[in-house]
């Protein structure tokens, strides 16, 4: 398998790519009140598919926020491998190595129907328009944002408000910082490419650390007193903390496990139905170990760390807070749709 290169050159320092493919799903009734290009893609069940990797933290967010809305019965999902070469994921998970709703053994193919000439990564999370088989959305960040706004005709009973109206400039606010420094901080400092651009990754990922582990030493989730789109974009960058992360790519000022606030704020997410269930350690590993191959040249994936201790009691209770608000936390994963015994903790 051919990997790709993904050390920054010129100054060193990483700069993501954030051109997306933009087109949104929208509820009818607020695309067309909205006038937008939106209305050519109105929310309706069983219409898109969701094609994601485990092992990837923006992907693993529309896991995490689709669960906890309940839209497993609207929205079907599709699952990638853990790794990909320089060209595309694929669905090597499945038998034949074909996802069993596109037919297709490359997500790539779903990119080349929506643009035979579509010139940058094929990246997850995609939304994928079933009848057509063409990506419709590559927009991570909208998208659960989207399926909190624009799906509310299909949430499950008891679903979370994970993006409340009046809470939305402050989740902003606080996301925008969660993204520039930590979740993509991370990646700032593993694909530096001179020490400059690393040192200087390095300290503004750990100063954005310690900010959050004051704000959360008073106050047990990021935002008000209950989950949301806030906790759900940072918990994908800390599950990933230790076993990737702080040696894969060099983000070893400590391990989150050290840093008590954000590990027992991180254990208590994970031990809430909705996120924990649906973290494949293994498969992350695979990922950033064996993709990053310029950087880890063996692709030799470690055996550590141990992760049993994600289910150990966290005390955060005594911060207050209602997880799920006035709603309730989801049911069991579906069939199917479950980490395999031995990728999670314990
Ligand atoms: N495209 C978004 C997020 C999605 C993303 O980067 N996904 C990664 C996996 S974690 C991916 O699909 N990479 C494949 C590639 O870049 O070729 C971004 O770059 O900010």
């Amino acid at each position: 398998m051919t990997q790709g290169s993904y050390v920054a050159t010129g100054s060193g320092e990483f700069n993501r790519d954030t051109n997306y493919i933009t087109t949104r799903i929208t509820s009818r009734t607020r695309g067309a009140e909205d006038g937008g290009g939106g209305r050519q893609f109105p929310v309706e069940p069983g219409r898109y598919r969701l094609i994601v990797a485990r092992a990837c933290p923006w992907a693993n967010r529309t896991i995490i926020v689709r669960r906890l809305l309940g839209l497993e019965r609207v929205l079907s999902i599709g699952f990638c491998g853990p790794t990909h070469d320089a060209r595309s994921w694929t669905f090597d998970l499945d038998p034949g190595g074909v996802d069993p709703v596109l037919g297709i053994p490359r997500l790539q193919d779903a990119y080349f129907k929506r643009d035979p000439d579509y010139p940058k990564g094929i990246t997850v999370p995609a939304i994928v328009e079933v009848a057509t088989g063409a990506v419709v959305t590559n927009d991570f960040a909208q998208m659960t944002l989207d399926f909190s706004t624009e799906w509310t005709e299909y949430h499950r009973e008891g679903a979370p408000q994970l993006y409340p109206e009046p809470l939305r400039a402050e989740i902003d606010e606080v996301a925008r910082r969660v993204y520039t420094e930590v979740n993509n901080g991370v990646y700032r400092c593993g694909f530096a490419g001179s020490q400059e651009a690393y040192d200087a990754a390095y300290d503004r990922l750990f100063t954005a650390l310690d900010w959050l582990t004051e704000r959360l030493s008073t106050q047990r989730y990021l935002v008000g007193d209950t989950i949301t789109e806030a906790d759900v974009r940072l918990f994908t960058t800390l599950a990933r903390f230790d076993p990737v992360y702080h040696g894969h790519f060099k983000c070893n000022r400590s391990k989150l496990a050290e840093m008590d606030v954000l590990w027992a704020y991180a254990r208590d997410l994970f031990q809430t139905p909705g996120f924990g269930d649906t973290i494949d350690f293994v498969q992350i590993k695979q990922h950033y170990y064996i993709v990053h191959s310029d950087i880890n040249p063996t692709q030799i994936v470690p055996k550590g760390p141990d992760l049993a201790n994600w289910l150990t009691p966290h005390g955060r209770e005594s911060l207050g807070g209602r997880p799920f608000g006035d709603g309730t936390p989801p049911g069991p994963t579906p069939e199917g749709e479950r980490v395999p015994a031995g990728h999670s903790a314990g």
